[in-house]
């Protein structure tokens, strides 16, 4: 019997995790501790590097802010934009590309737009992706119940670019943010692309503010087995690479979960974060492990029944029988 060897495709991934940002840190001062990381990456061999969600200011949507000049002060107008531009000028000179996940605002059919945004930058330091957060969490009104606010959902429109996949640096890459990775479609859609990695950042509180008002407190364990667990399952479901990474730690006053990693297409953790604060985990990830699944169990062209999956896209909420 003759066999085939898949050839290795090795791109060396780091996920950037990022300790806590104080309200009062200054965009210089977080682009100077990704630097640090970036260094780091290089000085591994990474090509790719993953940092969090809202990584260039305090997680805001923990407060209500009704000015709307300090409210757009956590902003980007442009990307890339002069505090950010170490970030891209060292990207070039070490070859190395990043995600980066920041607050957008933009100005679409006249006025003002919010996101919850990522962009993929390449390691020539040009962006070649964008991605808008789609499932926003949270509410939208102040809840004085709540120990702390979670207004994702006032601050930012969901997303309206869908989950595009990218063919660069030597694979088919794909972005979500955060919440995205609870919903089993958000990795599906990538999948249906060929997603080879999937990057996404995030920002998890240790414990939810809502269960916690209402006597129902969510154990703080079960907050990092849920993460684990989807970003494990979206992995080994669409035989991808799953690359997330958190902001962590106490930040003013909240406790963020950490557990950065990295997840095989086996849905394999094979590197994990050890501690909250600013630590770079990374893998030699071979993008050839991908085709073990999209050919056997996940071959989606041979086994999928899209006959019975219409209530996935037509239907929001549940439908009980009658
Ligand atoms: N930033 C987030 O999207 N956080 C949510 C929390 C609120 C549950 C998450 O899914 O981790």
């Amino acid at each position: 019997m003759s066999t085939k060897k898949i050839p290795p495709r090795v791109v060396t991934i780091g996920a950037a995790q990022l300790g806590p940002i104080a309200r009062a840190e200054s965009r210089e001062s977080c682009v100077d501790r990704m630097l640090a990381l970036l260094r780091q990456a290089h000085a591994k061999g990474c090509k790719l590097v993953v940092f969090p969600e809202l990584a260039l200011t305090s997680f805001f949507p923990r407060w209500l802010i009704e000015d709307e000049r300090e409210l757009d002060s956590f902003y980007e107008t442009a990307m890339p934009n002069p505090d950010v531009q170490p970030l891209f000028d060292a990207a070039r000179e070490w070859g190395i590309g990043f995600y980066l996940g920041y607050a957008e605002l933009a100005v679409e059919d006249g006025r003002k737009r919010r996101y919850n945004s990522s962009i993929l930058v390449d390691e020539a330091g040009k962006i070649v992706g964008k991605y808008r957060k789609i499932h926003l969490p949270g509410h939208k009104e102040f809840e004085g119940e709540r120990l702390f606010q979670h207004l994702e959902k006032r601050y930012f429109e969901p997303g309206d670019l869908g989950w595009p996949v990218w063919r660069t640096m030597g694979g088919l890459m794909g972005m979500c943010i955060c919440n995205d990775r609870r919903w089993p479609e958000t990795f599906r859609v990538m999948g249906l692309q060929g997603a080879e990695v999937v990057m996404l950042g995030y920002n998890t509180p240790a414990f939810n503010s809502w269960a916690a008002a209402h006597s129902a407190p969510e154990p703080e364990h079960l907050r990092q087995f849920h993460n684990h667990l989807v970003l494990q399952a979206g992995a080994y479901q669409n035989s991808t690479w799953v690359v997330a990474t958190a902001k962590a730690g106490i930040e003013e006053g909240c406790s963020l979960i950490g557990g950065t990693c990295i997840v095989a297409p086996t849905g394999e953790i094979v590197a994990l974060a050890r501690g909250v604060d600013d630590e770079l985990v990374t893998y030699d990830c071979d993008l050839s492990l991908c085709t073990y699944g999209k050919e056997t169990t996940f071959a989606f062209a041979k086994h999928r029944r899209i006959e019975h999956y219409g209530r996935i896209a037509t239907q929001v909420g549940v439908v009980e029988p009658e």
